[in-house]
Order: C-alpha cells, then sequence, then structure tokens
C-alpha cells in the first residue's frame, strides 16, 4: 500500500536521523578549559584559554589551547603553562580523571597536551599559566 509505505519511509529516516544524532552525541567529547594566569601587575581576567580544535573524540587525543590576551585578543607565546587536572568534573565524575603530558607545539599561544580520554562525555581541563613580562614597546616618533 503505497500510502503507508510512503509513512514507513518517513519513520524509518527520522528514526535513522535520531540514532544518528545519538552515535555523534556518544561519540564526542566536550571539554571546559579553565585557567589561571599569574603574571606580578597582571589581571587574571585578562587572559583565557581557548580550545583549539572542538572535535576531541574518546582514547588517545591532542588537545590544543591557545592562550589569548583578552584585550587585545592576541595569542600570548612563551608562557609557562602547567596542566593541573583533566577530569570529568562537568559529568559529575570529578574522580575520574586521566593524565596529561605537554606536547610540543609549533604555532606561537597555542599549547598541546597529549591526554587519552577513557570516557565520551564532559571533561574539564584545568591549565595554569605563567605569563612573561612583555617588553615594553619603544616609541617611534616619525617626523
Ligand atoms: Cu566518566
Amino acid at each position: 500500500m503505497p500510502p503507508l509505505a510512503a509513512h514507513q519511509d518517513i519513520e524509518d529516516s527520522q528514526m535513522k536521523s535520531f540514532n544518528y544524532a545519538r552515535a555523534l552525541q556518544a561519540a564526542l567529547i566536550g571539554i571546559a578549559v579553565t585557567g589561571s594566569a599569574t603574571l606580578a601587575r597582571a589581571d587574571i581576567k585578562d587572559y583565557e584559554f581557548q580550545l583549539v580544535d572542538q572535535t576531541v573524540k574518546k582514547g588517545d587525543a591532542i588537545i590544543a589551547v591557545r592562550l589569548v590576551h583578552k584585550p587585545d585578543g592576541k595569542p600570548v607565546p612563551d608562557a609557562v603553562i602547567f596542566a593541573t587536572r583533566l577530569d570529568m568534573a562537568p559529568d559529575g565524575m570529578q574522580e575520574m580523571a586521566t593524565k596529561i603530558a605537554p606536547m610540543p607545539s609549533t604555532e606561537p599561544g597555542v599549547y598541546k597536551f597529549k591526554a587519552t580520554l577513557t570516557m565520551a562525555g564532559g571533561w574539564q581541563l584545568s591549565l595554569g599559566a605563567k605569563v612573561q613580562a612583555r617588553p615594553a614597546r619603544s616609541k617611534t616618533s616619525w617626523s
């Protein structure tokens, strides 16, 4: 019966997209990055860690974060970054932590870490940054 068949097709495709969305959600990892910065006369609120690649998957992962100086939006190179903790606090599993190892990075202001994300869901990466004092800008006047 064509009308019924057509109806079933619609139901099937809805079911498929629903399952697909669920599967996608289950495989995804969300990482919230929290950070603190230390520098004499610098305001912590002026610095922010941003996750570079939002598509982190379960398993062995490279997590790249960019340290940004918020007032001018510029990445901050040469900061000493110390990863304090990577755990599943956003999913209510603070006790579920995984090891993090710093990795070399080629892009200034981007800091990389290697970690094994044992479970899909929400993770929180807590980072600390020791920011180098910026050299004072020389004032040049043209006449
Ligand atoms: Cu967990």
